[in-house]
């Protein structure tokens, strides 16, 4: 049956309305009401298709977003606002690991911003470890310096708790104290000085070839 028969069926229906003892009518009002179920389980079928798109669409950028961030970064590094991040599986202590990173094309991480501190966060917050970070005062004690040379920002550093305490051990038995960086899982303020022999995993960064 076309479209045009069923218009006019349904303004037949309306003009009709009063008569409703009318066999003809009872036949129409049948008629109708299976019409309307039709039209009803259409409408939810293209509700369900429309739903099924949307999905489709947001699976497709997301899956588009993820091969743009794996096509910026080499293989295992992780991208971020224009740099590539590196969180490295094994352990050395600090100067070992400073050139570890730049064997691999990079530094130790630098940490400038608050975005780049909460992106570090979100990723060691998964490892549940400590990573070396690109800052020392083994030069001068409480001179922070990264690993370009720049100074530690007074409005960008993120001390946990009372760190840095330059500790010197149970015994005192280290006297330099403590003078490399790590950054671990305690929430946005989450970095303390730590003796620069131990053996740790490490954050290097890089350049990225996308930028933000
Ligand atoms: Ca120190
Ligand atoms: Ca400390």
């Amino acid at each position: 049956m076309s479209e045009d028969v069923i218009y006019s069926d349904v303004v037949f229906v309306k003009r009709n309305e009063i008569g409703s003892n009318d066999p003809d009518q009872s036949q129409l009002d049948v008629y109708t009401e299976k019409k309307l179920k039709d039209l009803q389980k259409l409408h939810s079928a293209l509700n369900d298709n429309f739903t099924a798109v949307l999905q489709d669409m947001h699976d497709w950028q997301q899956n588009l977003s993820k091969a743009l961030d794996d096509s910026a970064c080499p293989k295992d590094w992780e991208y971020h606002a224009g740099k590539c991040y590196f969180f490295s599986t094994n352990t050395l202590d600090w100067t070992k690991s400073r050139d570890a990173c730049v064997s691999d094309g990079g530094h130790l991480v630098i940490i400038k911003r608050k975005d780049e501190q909460e992106f570090l966060m979100s990723i060691i917050t998964k490892y549940k470890e400590s990573f070396w970070i690109g800052l020392t005062d083994e030069k001068n004690e409480g001179q922070w310096l990264w690993v370009d040379n720049t100074e530690l920002s007074p409005d960008e550093r993120y001390w946990y708790g009372n760190e840095p305490d330059n500790w010197t051990g149970s015994r005192g038995e280290s006297k330099a104290g403590e003078d490399c960086v790590i950054i671990t899982q305690d929430g946005l303020k989450s970095w303390s000085d730590a003796f620069c022999s131990k053996s740790l995993r490490r954050i290097c960064e890089t350049r990225s070839s996308r930028q933000p």
